[in-house]
């Protein structure tokens, strides 16, 4: 049974965090709609929504991914790299401890689950502005002990590796060429995005399907080309918080431990 936990559109949301975006206006109750279109989409794939409660007071709340890092044995609870989202993580750790054992990062360290991309047994971490090298070392250490690897991988250009490159099927890998290379993702094929759709690396490989932004439809033509379901949804208005699909939601397999 495959679990999202989701956290609401904060009202404040226009005063997100913002890095590589200019600020342009946000519709906060047209991003509200695309993101419960969001979770029907992920419900109608079978998959069981979780909510965690709002938190008006923290814009990028809605931005759920960067607070946790949730493996099939444990969750990693963040300290995300922004101060103004440290705060966050304290009312996700609650709706987590339900399905796995906690674990903390503590301080100095920073990571933003955003950066994180799993492989396997492998854990790829985006050296980011979010991302601290303790942020990788206390990583590391803290799943060592269920044999996972952690790879520190170096991008340019977007926020969070998980801007550049994710996974969309077994040993396929979706990437911005000019953000990373594939060369970082040894025995992984690659698909590059379309060079017109620079964002167009974020996609949600979930229930046999591949969640995706409706913006970028050249590169959801080649992902389709490729033979992979593809279930498109319209977030344009949460991309100009420079958000995308992975950031939304909390995915594991609420079976697993
Ligand atoms: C931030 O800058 O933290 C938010 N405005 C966007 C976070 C997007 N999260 C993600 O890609 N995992």
């Amino acid at each position: 049974m495959l679990i999202a936990i989701t956290r609401p559109v904060s009202p404040s949301l226009a005063k997100c965090e913002l890095t590589h975006l200019a600020r342009a206006p946000i519709d906060v109750a047209r991003a509200s709609e695309q993101h419960a279109a969001y979770e029907r989409l992920l419900g109608s794939l079978g998959v069981t929504i979780v909510r965690a409660p709002a938190a008006p007071d923290f814009p990028d709340a809605v931005f759920i991914e960067d607070t946790a890092v949730v493996l099939d044995e444990v969750a990693v609870i963040t300290r995300p790299g922004a101060p103004s989202r440290q705060g966050e993580s304290a009312a996700v750790a609650p709706v987590l401890a339900n399905y796995r054992p906690l674990l903390l990062m503590e301080p100095p360290a920073t990571l933003d689950g955003g950066d994180v991309l799993r492989i396997g047994r492998t854990l790829y971490v985006g050296r980011s502005g979010r991302t601290n090298h303790q942020g990788i070392e206390q990583l590391r250490s803290l799943v060592a002990r269920f044999d996972y690897r952690v790879l520190p991988v170096d991008f340019t250009g977007c926020l969070h590796l998980k801007s550049a490159v994710t996974d969309v099927a077994d040993g396929l890998l979706l990437l911005n060429p000019a953000w990373i290379s594939g060369a970082a993702f040894p025995g992984c094929d690659t698909l590059p995005i379309d060079e017109s759709e620079s964002y167009g690396a974020n996609a949600l490989r979930i229930a046999g399907a591949v969640v995706y932004p409706s913006q970028h439809p050249r590169t959801r033509d080649l992902l389709v080309q490729r033979g992979l379901r593809v279930a498109s949804i319209d977030y344009s208005e949460l991309a100009k918080a420079e958000g995308a699909v992975t950031c939304c939601s909390l995915v594991f397999d609420g079976q697993a431990q």
